[in-house]
């Protein structure tokens, strides 16, 4: 069987997603088209990137990631760093001929993504950005549905991605906090995963009309070398540094279609956690998914008798897209790893053919294009155009 050497940079949260997936891959989808080699990982110091190596599985560790990249027996860069060093990381491992998988969202904005598009297309290798909510099986399931027609003609799209991890004003500040950093705030963290999940479902998003708000102004700087997330310690002990995103993104969609629509983002929620989800009214239908119950999508049918017309619930299993990679009965759960492993199996299925992986980094510098729109309305309070 065909090996791919994967060089990782970055080892925080979204690197172990990445890890388990490489390593739980082949397991599910077996032959699998290649099997991914956990080769090396880097990160900021010796100490993190050698830690990383052993708890991550990787076969080398080092803290140069321009001598990685450009290493010839590397196949896959695996980009898990902050926004910030995504572009530049990206056009040296194109440059250098490797097939890359970035994290999402592609960039700061749509004039950093389209040079990392560039180098890419550039360099022909296969690309993908880490929009892996649209490989949920139950949302694999409604996009069956809509092109299937079970819903008709598609009327509008409500979609939301809220969570909580930020709402204490204690949470600690981290990269995701700062514009120079992270680009913009939930806006780009989180309501990008709804414009992706927009963008394959429905298709393009052609007008914005938005609202952005920051709430927490200032927030205690983290004594941790990690972005901890919901894990970090709210006790407020580090001194304040201040906060420049939003921390809350509300916007009405057009998309080319002729559907209209809605986005929510903000990870000020009390009490929704991982809460991304839409509702899809279409003329003969409804289809509804909710994170939280990743396993269920609820879909209404018109054309059921009256008598029995209503919302039923079904569990994603064998019969339903990935589901026979799972488990061989339906209920048993899919989790956020099965997800990632799937964002994985794509991603390496699509370098073994030499093509392009779904989402690309075209999809990334779309939803750029989608999220700078947002800001422009957002700052001069007229609709503007994607
Ligand atoms: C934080 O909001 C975060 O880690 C996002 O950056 C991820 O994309 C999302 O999947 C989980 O939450």
């Amino acid at each position: 069987m065909k090996h791919l050497n994967v060089a990782m940079i970055g080892s925080g949260f979204m690197g172990k997603a990445h890890a388990l997936a490489y390593a739980n891959m082949p397991v599910h989808f077996y032959p699998a088209p290649a099997i991914p080699v956990r080769k090396v990982v880097v990160d900021v110091s010796p100490e993190l990137a050698k830690a990383a190596a052993e708890r991550l599985g990787f076969e080398e560790s080092s803290t140069d990631w321009r001598e990685v990249v450009n290493r010839p027996d590397i196949d896959i860069v695996d980009i898990c760093t902050p926004n910030d060093s995504h572009a530049e990381i990206a056009a040296e491992a194109a440059w250098a001929g490797k097939h890359i998988i970035c994290e999402k969202p592609l960039a700061r904005n749509a004039s950093e993504a389209k040079t990392m598009l560039e180098a890419v297309t550039a360099a022909g290798v296969t690309h993908a950005v880490g929009f892996n909510y649209r490989y949920t099986p139950a949302i694999r399931m409604a996009k069956k549905l809509l092109d299937a027609g079970r819903i008709g003609k598609v009327l509008s799209f409500r979609g939301h991605y809220m969570q909580d991890w930020s709402a204490d004003p204690n949470t600690p500040s981290s990269w995701r906090f700062s514009k120079a950093t992270a680009g913009s705030g939930a806006l780009g963290d989180i309501g990008t995963h709804v414009v992706d999940t927009a963008r394959y479902l429905l298709g393009d998003i052609e007008a914005v009309s938005s609202v952005l708000a920051t709430h927490v102004t200032e927030r205690p700087a983290s004594s941790s070398a990690f972005d901890q997330l919901a894990s970090g310690d709210r006790s407020g002990s580090g001194a304040k540094v201040p906060v420049d995103v939003d921390d809350a993104v509300y916007s009405l969609l057009r998309f080319s279609s002729g559907a209209i629509g809605t986005l929510e983002a903000t990870r000020n929620a009390r009490g929704r956690h991982n809460y991304l989800g839409f509702e899809i009214q279409g003329a003969d239908g409804t289809i509804v998914f909710d994170y939280e119950r990743l396993g269920e999508l609820q879909v209404m049918f018109a054309n059921d008798r009256d008598d029995v017309q209503g919302f039923r619930t079904v569990q994603a299993g064998p019969f339903q897209p990935y589901g026979d990679k799972f488990w061989p009965i339906a209920g048993m759960g899919t989790g956020y790893l099965d997800v990632k492993t799937i964002e994985c199996y794509e991603f390496i299925k699509a370098v073994t053919e030499g093509r392009q992986a779904a989402p690309s980094f075209e999809d990334g510098y779309k939803v750029e294009l989608v999220a700078d729109a947002i800001q422009t309305s957002a700052s001069t309070g007229q609709w503007a155009d994607v």
